[in-house]
């Protein structure tokens, strides 16, 4: 069973961080550790001032991630949510270490940082983010245009500067996936639409429908379920990269149609209501059958 290494969120209640990812991953046969960045009530879309818990001290995380990666045993890194400049630089430097001692190691960092043009994490991180980008270490990143923007270090109009932007980062990362394109990119309000590019390769675009709906943790369901469907890509050398692109949406897709069917109101939920998020917490556990299927229902390759 391939054993990979998670560090980001944990919260008590809901689906985000490590717990959109953990059971997924179980799921289509993934050993999963956990390391938690921050332990927080639920996650902070219920308003700043419904969110309780902690952020993981340095020292703490910097004692499991060493303690961890002494265990040498992992084929898959992973990254999501860290709160500041401290814990990105720890899990830059652990991370970094376990993959220079063995290169096969796959490493996925979602670079989160912010969305909309808003940062919402401490702006120190910023440089962090960009070191590690440029270190040539890791293999997939997975920012949404914003997040791109900052790592690229310009604004991101139309397609052909996304295109000069997915060149840039190529030079260091092999892998670059676009996980949400603002709408005025494609023009087009109806469609989600994410571009993913493999270097040598190219850039497929796939459109997913909107389902006009607040939902949270879905980027972390996305980063975990790509790392899973690249690390058998690459251990198989195949060449299906739009195909696993497009497998991932699919299977996200199916989480967001259990998770809308099961909400009590199937009702839009706005951001800031506690019972609305409560109520479209992903449905992670009711989406079992989701994960392992094989056959696709949709084909969301644009082009
Ligand atoms: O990526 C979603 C996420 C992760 N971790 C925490 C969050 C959120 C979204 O609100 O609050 C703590």
């Amino acid at each position: 069973m391939p054993r990979l290494l998670a560090t980001q969120s944990h919260v008590v209640h809901g689906y985000v961080g490590n717990k959109a990812a953990t059971f997924p991953l179980q799921c289509i046969g993934w050993d999963v550790d956990c390391v938690n960045t921050v332990q927080f009530s639920n996650h902070t879309g219920y308003g700043m001032d419904k969110v309780f818990g902690t952020l993981t001290k340095k020292e703490d995380l910097e004692a499991l991630l060493k303690g961890v990666s002494e265990l040498k045993d992992y084929n898959a890194l992973l990254s999501g949510y860290l709160p500041n400049r401290e814990s990105v630089n720890c899990m830059a430097e652990y991370y970094s270490q376990m993959k220079k001692e063995n290169p096969e190691l796959l490493w996925l960092l979602d670079p989160v940082m912010g969305d909309d043009g808003e940062l919402y994490v401490n702006k120190d991180v910023v440089p962090e983010y960009k070191a590690l980008v440029a270190s040539s270490l890791v293999d997939v990143i997975t920012p949404n245009q914003f997040e791109l923007e900052i790592l690229y270090g310009n604004k991101i109009c139309n397609v052909s500067t996304l295109k000069r932007a997915l060149a840039q980062l190529h030079e260091t990362v092999p892998v670059v996936v676009v996980t949400s394109c603002s709408p005025t990119l494609f023009k087009d309000p109806t469609h989600i639409y994410c571009v993913a590019s493999l270097r040598n390769y190219g850039a497929v675009v796939c459109r997913v429908p909107v389902i006009d709906s607040y939902f949270t943790g879905v980027g972390d369901l996305f980063s975990a379920l790509l790392i899973d469907r690249l690390f058998h890509m690459f251990l198989t050398n195949s060449s299906s990269f739009a195909e696993e692109v497009n497998h991932v949406l699919n299977v996200i897709h199916s989480v967001l149609e259990v998770t809308l069917e099961l909400s009590p109101k199937n009702v839009k939920a706005a951001m800031g209501s506690p019972q609305e998020m409560k109520e479209m917490e992903l449905r992670i556990i009711e989406s079992r059958d989701c994960y392992e299927k094989e056959e696709m229902e949709h084909n969301f390759i644009y082009k």
